[in-house]
């Protein structure tokens, strides 16, 4: 799964990229020029103890690619269209990061953060309304009514954006969504707010989150909010492990943005996570909330789905609170599950199967 890092120039997208992934900043005042993708791994406590207690030989963390592209031109004071090749390289994330900046910094304009996110929305509004209306005029000449169910869609998004609202406010049926899927709109996909904010800043994180907040006066479906500062917490990715927790508490800094980030993008995304753990390795892997557990056999592997027989399940917690399977079988803790069994957030999975 993909994130896209966007946002004004000098908001602190690549610093937010190093906090997140690990990889170190640029030198100073050398702002990148090209892409760069770097992978995110989501420490988990609860994997830690599953590991153990399963004498796993590897543990393997959620994940999410993180992909920051470099600063295109779109602001409150500048406005410049996105370049084709960076645009491209959004459309295949699942959801954008869009960060805003809010510390003072030489050389630039005062911060404007709310106006910022506007002009991002515009931007891509504007984008995907030129995206409809060509695909508009080309249905207009087939009279195929194959096509009927694609122009109603679009003439509906063409409504929507021409109104400015962007189309993650609307609510799409299976059906038509995938058609909508092939268009990789901007404007629908969800969008996290990260506001940057100066390191001296840190302990009014909250009313300059909520400031920015109550100026949107729109509708936030599929929008969530954070505040951080990204250049310490990306220095902070660079120490070793063991002192990251003491450096943070000193500064008065709270969970780790990388933690905060990952989980707000899992609940924009509807995921949630399930455990499966054997001698080989334990792994927290994510789905979308409702799967069953047939889906959750097919996400570990195509061929463990196709032979799947049934399930055995119990809940991490219960299994961390046992200490052993044994000791859960015994408590009685451990559910035989068919294929139909809805997955919960913290389940761990066994798959019976044949091949
Ligand atoms: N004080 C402070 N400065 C920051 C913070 N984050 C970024 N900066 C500074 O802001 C400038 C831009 O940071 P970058 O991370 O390169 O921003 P960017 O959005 O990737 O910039 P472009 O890719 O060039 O658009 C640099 O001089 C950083 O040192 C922060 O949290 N606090
Ligand atoms: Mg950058």
């Amino acid at each position: 799964m993909e994130c896209g890092i966007i946002g004004p120039p000098a908001a602190g997208k690549s610093a937010l990229f190093s906090a997140l992934t690990g990889v170190p900043l640029p030198e100073a005042g050398h702002s990148r020029r090209e892409t760069q993708r770097g992978v995110a791994k989501l420490t988990d406590q609860r994997l830690v103890s599953l590991a153990q207690i399963a004498h796993s030989a590897k543990i393997a963390p959620a994940a999410i690619e993180y992909v920051d592209v470099p600063g295109a031109v779109v602001s409150s004071d500048k406005r410049e269209p996105y370049p084709t090749a960076i645009l491209t390289e959004l459309r295949t994330t699942s959801l954008l990061v869009l960060v805003l900046r809010d510390f003072p910094l030489r050389g630039a304009n005062p911060t404007a953060p709310a106006q910022d996110l506007a002009a991002v929305e515009l931007e891509f509004i504007v984008n995907d309304l030129a995206v409809t209306e060509k695909r508009l005029e080309r249905l207009a000449k087939q009279h195929d009514p194959l096509y009927r169910q694609e122009a109603e869609l679009l003439e509906r998004c063409r409504q929507t954006l021409n109104a400015e609202i962007p189309l993650r406010r609307l609510q799409f049926d299976v059906e038509v969504e995938k058609i909508l899927r092939g268009f990789s709109f901007l404007s629908v996909k969800p969008l996290l707010i990260v506001l940057n904010i100066s390191e001296d800043e840190i302990t009014n994180a909250d009313t300059r989150l909520a400031n920015l907040r109550n100026s949107y006066t729109q509708d936030q479906t599929a929008m969530a909010w954070t505040a951080v500062s990204a250049e310490i917490e990306a220095e902070i990715a660079q120490l070793d492990e063991v002192e990251r927790e003491p450096f943070r508490r000193d500064l008065g800094l709270g969970n780790p943005a990388s933690e905060r980030i990952m989980r707000a993008a899992f609940d924009l995304l509807g995921l949630i996570t399930f455990f499966t753990a054997n001698e080989k390795d334990a792994a927290a892997r994510l789905i979308k909330a409702g799967s069953n557990a047939l889906a959750a056999a097919y996400a570990v592997h195509n061929d463990i789905g196709r032979g799947f027989i049934r399930a055995e399940v119990c809940h991490s917690a219960d299994l961390i609170r046992a200490g052993s399977l044994h000791k859960l079988k015994e408590e009685g803790k451990l559910r035989l599950e068919g294929r139909d069994y809805i997955v919960q957030d913290g389940d761990v999975i066994y798959i019976r199967f044949n091949v």
